[in-house]
């Protein structure tokens, strides 16, 4: 009889036991992952069928390289100087069987962007932002050397909007001295604070060092699979 007890106990508390997301974090991403289609327009995603998380950002942010950092290869994302080259919501799946997609976007405030395809960026993903169910969480990425800039703002204020909720990802730490790292991160937590949408947690990574990777796969499995 209190065997059984004892037992149950047991049971009970192994089920409690919080899950090592960084664990299933760093197995999966080690695994399969494999680019599925571009969508340039709503009726082209996939079925909503496991979470995804998307990245935004300013073109040449680095959104292609944190992709690739991630996943650990080189040439998943395409990657480049020319600014505005993702045009198209870009889909990674994760995991065979399938666990998430990881959304790649259009880069937004370069300043040679024609108005009209600002116009249908600005469509495509306020589109995607409200309707998608399975979009679980967002990454708004920020040069570490330029910190927050109004198209970031605007950015997060259409994500507050659609009430879905994001964490700011600084990129390209490597390029900055960690004295001024230190300033635009607490910057950028003060700003953050006063979103509704954004998430307290805040991430310095360097596509190029690798720094800060390890804890974004960790948060975002957590945000898709917990
Ligand atoms: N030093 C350094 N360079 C980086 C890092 N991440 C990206 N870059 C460089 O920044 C440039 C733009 O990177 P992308 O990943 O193509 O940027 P993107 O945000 O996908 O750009 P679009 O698709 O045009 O919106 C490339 O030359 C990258 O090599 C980083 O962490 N460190
Ligand atoms: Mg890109």
């Amino acid at each position: 009889m209190l065997d059984c007890f004892v037992a149950a106990l047991l049971a009970m508390t192994f089920e409690m036991e919080p899950e090592d997301f960084s664990e299933r974090a760093r197995k999966l991403f080690a695994g399969p992952i494999e680019f599925l289609k571009s969508a340039p327009g709503l009726q082209f995603l996939p079925d909503p069928d496991v979470p995804e998380i998307a990245f935004a950002g300013r073109s040449n942010v680095g959104k292609s390289s944190l992709l690739n950092a991630l996943t650990n290869r080189k040439g998943l994302a395409r990657t480049s100087n020319t600014p505005g080259r993702t045009q198209e919501l870009n889909f990674f799946e994760v995991g065979d069987p399938l666990q998430l997609r990881l959304v790649d976007m259009p880069g937004y405030g370069f300043a040679e962007a024609p108005k009209d395809l600002v116009k249908r960026w600005k469509h495509l993903v306020n589109d995607y932002l409200r309707r998608r169910s399975a979009l679980k969480r967002a990454l708004v990425l920020v040069d570490s050397r330029h910190g927050l800039k109004d198209v970031d703002r605007e950015m997060m204020r259409m994500l507050d909007d659609a009430a879905v909720s994001y964490h700011v990802v600084l990129t390209k730490g490597d390029k900055v001295k960690p004295s001024a790292l230190g300033a635009v991160y607490e910057n950028v937590m003060l700003e953050a604070a006063k979103h509704p949408a954004a998430h307290p947690s805040i991430f310095t990574t360097s596509a190029e060092t690798g720094s800060g990777i390890a804890e974004l796969r960790t948060a975002i499995i957590e945000a898709a699979l917990a």
